[in-house]
């Protein structure tokens, strides 16, 4: 009989190309149930939506009509870049009559977005920002896209949207698409965080790194220090801190899911602050702090506003706005130091 086994090398390349992004989502799920099976369709989706993202941005230079505005201003008061609309539109698409989600949230729409047809069945509502960044796109830098999965609880006839306004802890998973030199899908249904990297001639994500730990302390800053006169007295006090000690590099790249991913594997601290006019900062709480907090808190890091834990804030309306100070543990308690010596005088 002849052997049926490849060479080693090949036996370890055959098993790193068939640990699919659906099938770990499936083994981590530690069963085959139909819920273990619906969040693997689900995170499936998801990255589907993140393959057509990466590869409309991969074009976007020569399509004629893919970067620039679209001329409408968002429920955040911003300008709509027409990649946000585009990615919005591919998150509708990809779960319109897939049976997964009931409900889509996202920062460019005002109020959740019903797929009725989905709602017998889809327990799911997904928050997401489609395009986070996306200042980045005329220049080709790098963007993301953050997600978040919540249970469905109830009918909202209203549309209200009154059962997302509960904590991070009600997140059953999170995570981000980064487009950058390659495209990346990291994520966490609460068992340890994992990244995937898109092979474009296989068009899957396939592991690259598993149950990633982040450092409990690097060198990197990130923090638009554009801002440094309208923060308070304790967070200029951290920056001066951070210019004197030797060791410390400031890096800031305008989106958040690239900051918080060289963070994620190399340590440092991410911070956007409340400033004066805006003590919230401008980060939204459901589309973006609260998935990376639930991220970042799984690989063993740490996430707060300045004063409480981002995963224990409940949000008073579906855009609500946090300061956030995320990263290694030792790096966010020693801004905490800062912040804490002046308030208490
Ligand atoms: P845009 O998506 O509007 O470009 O905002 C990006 C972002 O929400 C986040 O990804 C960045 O870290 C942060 O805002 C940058 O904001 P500043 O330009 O105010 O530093």
């Amino acid at each position: 009989m002849s052997n049926i086994e490849l060479n080693q090398a090949q036996e370890t390349t055959l098993s790193r190309d068939f640990t699919t992004l659906t099938r770990h989502v499936l083994s981590q799920s530690g069963d085959f149930s139909a819920d273990a099976y619906d969040l693997s369709l689900l995170m499936g989706r998801i990255a589907l939506a993140g393959k057509m993202i990466a590869r409309e941005l991969s074009q976007a230079g020569l399509a004629a009509d893919a970067l620039g505005v679209t001329g409408e201003i968002n429920v955040q008061g911003e300008a709509v870049k027409k990649m946000d609309q585009y990615a919005n539109r591919v998150f509708i698409r990809a779960f319109e009559q897939s049976g997964l989600v009931c409900r889509l949230a996202s920062e460019e729409m005002e109020k959740p977005y019903y797929i009725p047809e989905n709602c017998p069945i889809g327990r799911y509502t997904l928050l997401f920002d489609p395009i986070d960044g996306s200042g980045n796109i005329d220049t080709n830098l790098a963007v993301g896209t953050i997600f978040s999965i919540r249970q469905q609880q109830g009918i909202d006839e209203t549309g209200e949207a009154l059962d997302l306004l509960q904590s991070g802890h009600q997140q059953v998973g999170a995570g981000y698409v980064l487009y950058g030199s390659s495209t990346m899908f990291v994520y966490s249904i609460g068992k340890g965080v994992h990244a995937f990297t898109l092979d474009p001639s296989l068009g899957e994500f396939i592991l690259s790194s598993e149950n990633i730990r982040i450092p409990d302390h690097g060198s990197t800053y990130s923090i638009n220090e554009g801002n440094f006169w309208q923060w308070d007295e304790g967070m200029r006090e951290y920056i001066r801190h951070v210019h004197k000690q030797p060791g410390y590099s400031a890096r800031y790249s305008g989106a958040l899911v690239a900051d918080i991913h060289r963070i994620l594997f190399q340590g440092g601290v991410f911070l956007y602050p409340g400033s004066q006019g805006h003590p919230d900062g401008k980060l939204r709480l459901l589309y973006e702090s609260a998935p990376l907090a639930y991220l970042i808190t799984q690989a063993g890091g740490k996430a707060t506003t300045g004063t409480e834990a981002i995963l224990d804030v409940i949000p008073d309306r579906l855009h609500a706005r946090t300061p956030l100070i995320i990263g290694s543990t030792k790096d966010v308690d020693l801004v905490l130091s800062f912040l804490q010596t002046r308030a208490n005088g």
